[in-house]
């Protein structure tokens, strides 16, 4: 907070602490980790964070399925480097989590158990190269559409995170929209490759704002709180109304019948959602869940020889017999 920090408040009287929260919150001040916070909102930061860097790292999967084939190599380096920017979005958000007391470890271990969620989107698969721009266009897009308004959440670390995050999805977003634009205006082959992409990952990305306002469990509490500051379904018409006048220029259309301007409400109506599909994927029955799981254990068990190696690198390097002498061995020579 930049002024009225609670630390600074000389009272333990919970009802003064909260009502300096309250105030902070309602001033568009930021939260930070010292300062005093009601559990709830500690525990709805940490599921939400959580849940969102599980996101980015369970998110490497479906596109590192194309680095090897990926048909060029500059192609193939701009995919190394996107789903490496993942891997740096999962690890500022651990980071960020941990600010909140709740250590790497104990939230990978429940993302292994299927204690804690990440996004339905990532339980679909990469059927063709393609799929790597849909991935770019619309899933990157969907998620800038919901993560910017997270630059101005009310808890500082996680809000600062997203700023950097943003600008690298930022150019996710607009790689998977030159590589569809190449393959729609490529061989018929390819455009309709690019189109099939389209049609498969259309809905599953508008699934990815969350349910619907009337039914969404945390909108209204983490609104108040300004964790977020849009809802579910604002921001889900905010992407669609984005994307028509994007698939007119890719020379692609969007798989939905009933999409159509509407001049009253000035937005685009849009076809019902399949919400069923979206709570089969929840409940770990979309095509993906078991195999991202799988992998994702496998992963962290091949990695437990680096875990284990750092901790006895830091050990010793911590040593009170360790000097700058056996640090830098050339300094002595
Ligand atoms: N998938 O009350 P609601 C990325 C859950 S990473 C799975 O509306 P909330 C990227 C929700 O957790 C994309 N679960 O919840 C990475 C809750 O369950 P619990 C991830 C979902 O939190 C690599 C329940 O449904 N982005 O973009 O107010 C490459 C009720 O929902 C989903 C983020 O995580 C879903 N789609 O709102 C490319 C952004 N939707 O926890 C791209 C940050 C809902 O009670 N997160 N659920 O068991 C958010 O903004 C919010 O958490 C959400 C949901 C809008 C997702």
């Amino acid at each position: 907070m930049t002024t009225a920090a609670p630390e600074t408040v000389e009272t333990t009287d919970p009802s003064a602490l909260e009502a300096v929260f309250d105030a902070a919150v309602a001033a568009d001040e930021r939260i930070e980790p010292r300062d005093w916070m009601p559990d709830a909102y500690r525990a709805t930061l940490v599921r939400q964070m959580a849940q969102h860097a599980h996101s980015e790292i369970i998110g490497m999967q479906p596109e590192a399925n194309w680095i090897t084939r990926a048909p060029s190599l500059r192609r193939k380096a701009i995919l190394m480097a996107k789903v490496q920017d993942e891997a740096g979005h999962g690890l500022y958000l651990y980071s960020a989590a941990e600010t909140l007391g709740t250590g790497r470890d104990e939230l990978l271990d429940k993302l292994h158990s299927g204690r804690q969620k990440y996004s339905s989107i990532f339980n679909y698969p990469t059927l063709t190269w393609a799929d790597v721009g849909a991935i770019g266009w619309l899933v990157d897009g969907a998620a800038i559409t919901n993560q910017v308004p997270l630059c101005r959440c009310s808890y500082g670390p996680y809000a600062r995170a997203m700023v950097r995050i943003c600008k690298e999805e930022s150019f996710h977003q607009r790689q998977g929209y030159e590589l569809l634009l190449a393959l729609s205006r490529g061989t018929e082959a390819q455009h309709a490759m690019a189109q099939d992409a389209v049609d498969r990952w259309w809905w599953p990305s508008l699934m990815m704002f969350g349910p619907p306002d009337d039914e969404s469990a945390h909108s209204a509490q983490s609104m108040a709180w300004k964790i977020k500051r849009h809802s579910n379904d604002e921001l889900r018409q905010r992407f669609v109304d984005i994307c028509v006048p994007q698939a007119e220029s890719l020379g692609l259309t969007l798989p939905d019948p009933a999409l159509r301007w509407n001049e009253e409400r000035g937005h685009h109506d849009f076809g019902p959602i399949d919400w069923d599909e979206f709570h089969q994927v929840l409940r770990g029955n979309g095509p993906c869940n078991e195999q991202r799981l799988d992998r994702r254990r496998k992963a962290h068990e091949d990695g437990a020889w680096v875990r284990e190696a750092a901790l006895a690198h830091a050990a010793k390097h911590s040593a009170p017999e360790h000097t700058d002498r056996t640090e830098h061995p050339e300094a002595s020579a």
